[in-house]
């Protein structure tokens, strides 16, 4: 069955674009963590909208489930097969169109990585919102079907809110173009809205109309030590007035030295020096230096401007990588209502003493967005139970189990839990009525 299946796609894509040999399918069966595997049925890579529809509809007719791939950067296992399916790799949609400058937006194949979008948007003297250190890998596509969030957030939103119009290819076939990016449209429901953190589940995304944004050229970050996560947060009415506002990031001591040995540099402050680390970085056409200078006058901190600023985004963007080259953490991505996020930390620095007294936590993440990723190095036996007691702790403080990572394999049983059975019911429904097979991504996000 899967033979006629591999020839039948060799017919849709042509020979090169179906990958069967174990040693290159390998690269795409593996997640970033190499955490989550399985093996696929095939790896293949159309290049249009209709190519997509043809695969679906071999796939349909073969009944071989299909996982839909971009980067292959995410956290949750949703981008790697269970077993069996072929994966769909989306890493020839590169497709950038002209920046439209009237409306300030521009159209991107669901395979352009966030850094060629950025690249692409700043030749044009514009830029695009979202960002975080997997942007030379991670895709449009991908960052659509997880919502991705990252540093901005605290001044654009997430991607959500960057996401003007999509083009998506349903599981039987059909192809939805709705790509004119009319900022103003209420013929019915958003089906881009519905498509937004979908995971793959429910169509696959094969192009974007994107919002951009200004190019602020002028920049500058600091990093404030504060003696307890309540302070850091203590810091936000302040920060919020400050007009360049970019980031607010939160790194704690633990993360801080992790990123710091790692790259080999001296740590900006001493990380045993405080509770907290807050990062904040400003960007505006006029130089922001004073304004951020003039907030730090009362705090401990440092400015850092130019190549220092860079030296601290490095930091910030090497953490996850430190991390994991300490071995295979627990990792997960959870946020509260942000000034919960001090009796947050207390529960799970609580859990992890009780469950797995030994194992080392690396707590980081985007401080204005209550959303912290809690890493645990050497947790064991005890894996499962923390993972509990840290989700159970996010949403009886209001929060949730997935701020920007996606639920994934990872997180599919917690759903219910978080979202209660009604919403999950509609999502059931939702999925059933377009994909009534189980074509897209099964076992993702819905169990
Ligand atoms: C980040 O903020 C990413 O750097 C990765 O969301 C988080 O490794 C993690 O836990
Ligand atoms: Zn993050």
């Amino acid at each position: 069955m899967s033979a006629r299946l591999v020839s039948r796609l060799r017919d849709v894509v042509g020979d090169a674009h179906v990958l069967t040999d174990a040693d290159v399918r390998a690269g795409y069966e593996t997640d970033w963590l190499r955490k989550w595997h399985g093996t696929a049925c095939c790896v293949v890579r159309p290049a249009t909208a209709s190519e997509v529809a043809a695969v679906l509809v071999e796939c349909s007719a073969a009944s071989v489930a299909v996982v839909p791939q971009g980067g292959n950067t995410g956290l949750v296992g949703g981008s790697v097969p269970r077993g069996g399916e072929v994966v769909l790799s989306m890493q020839r949609f590169t497709a950038l169109g002209a920046v439209d400058g009237a409306a300030h937006q521009v159209t991107a194949g669901a395979g352009v990585t966030i850094e060629s979008l950025q690249r692409h948007a700043r030749a044009a003297g514009l830029d695009f919102a979202v960002d975080w250190g997997a942007r030379a890998t991670a895709t449009v596509g991908g960052a659509v079907n997880t919502n991705a969030g990252g540093s901005r957030v605290v001044r654009f939103g997430t991607m959500r809110a960057q996401v003007m119009g999509l083009q998506a290819v349903f599981a039987d076939g059909s192809v939805v173009t709705q790509l004119d990016g009319l900022p103003k449209e209420t013929a019915g429901p958003s089906l881009a809205g519905l498509l937004v953190g979908s995971e793959g589940t429910l169509a696959v995304v094969t192009a974007v109309r994107l919002r951009l944004v200004p190019w602020y050229r002028e920049t500058a970050a600091a990093l404030v030590a504060c003696d307890s996560l309540a302070q850091a947060v203590g810091l936000l009415p302040r920060l919020r007035a400050l007009a360049s506002l970019d980031a607010v990031e939160l790194l704690l001591p633990e993360a801080l030295s992790l990123a710091c040995h790692a790259l080999d540099v001296a740590p900006p402050l001493d990380p045993a020096s405080a509770a907290a680390f807050v990062m904040v970085d400003c960007a505006a056409h006029d130089d922001p230096q004073g304004e951020l200078a003039e907030l730090l006058i009362d705090e401990r901190g440092v400015l850092a401007v130019g190549a220092q600023r860079e030296l601290l985004y490095r930091i910030r963007d090497h953490v996850t990588i430190a991390i994991g080259a300490r071995g295979m953490p627990l990792k997960l991505d959870v946020a509260v209502p942000v000034h919960r996020l001090d009796e947050l930390m207390a529960q799970v620095r609580a859990l992890v003493a009780n469950l797995a007294p030994t194992a080392q936590l690396v707590a980081f993440g985007h401080l204005a967005e209550g959303n912290v990723h809690v890493n645990v190095l050497g947790a064991g036996e005890a894996e499962a139970s923390l993972r509990d007691g840290v989700l159970g702790a996010a949403i009886a403080l209001g929060g949730t189990i997935s701020a920007e990572h996606g639920i994934g394999i990872a997180k599919a049983d917690w759903l219910e839990r978080l979202k209660g059975p009604a919403a999950v019911a509609v999502m059931r429904a939702v999925k059933q009525s377009l994909d009534p097979h189980g074509m897209l991504n099964p076992g993702v996000l819905l169990t």
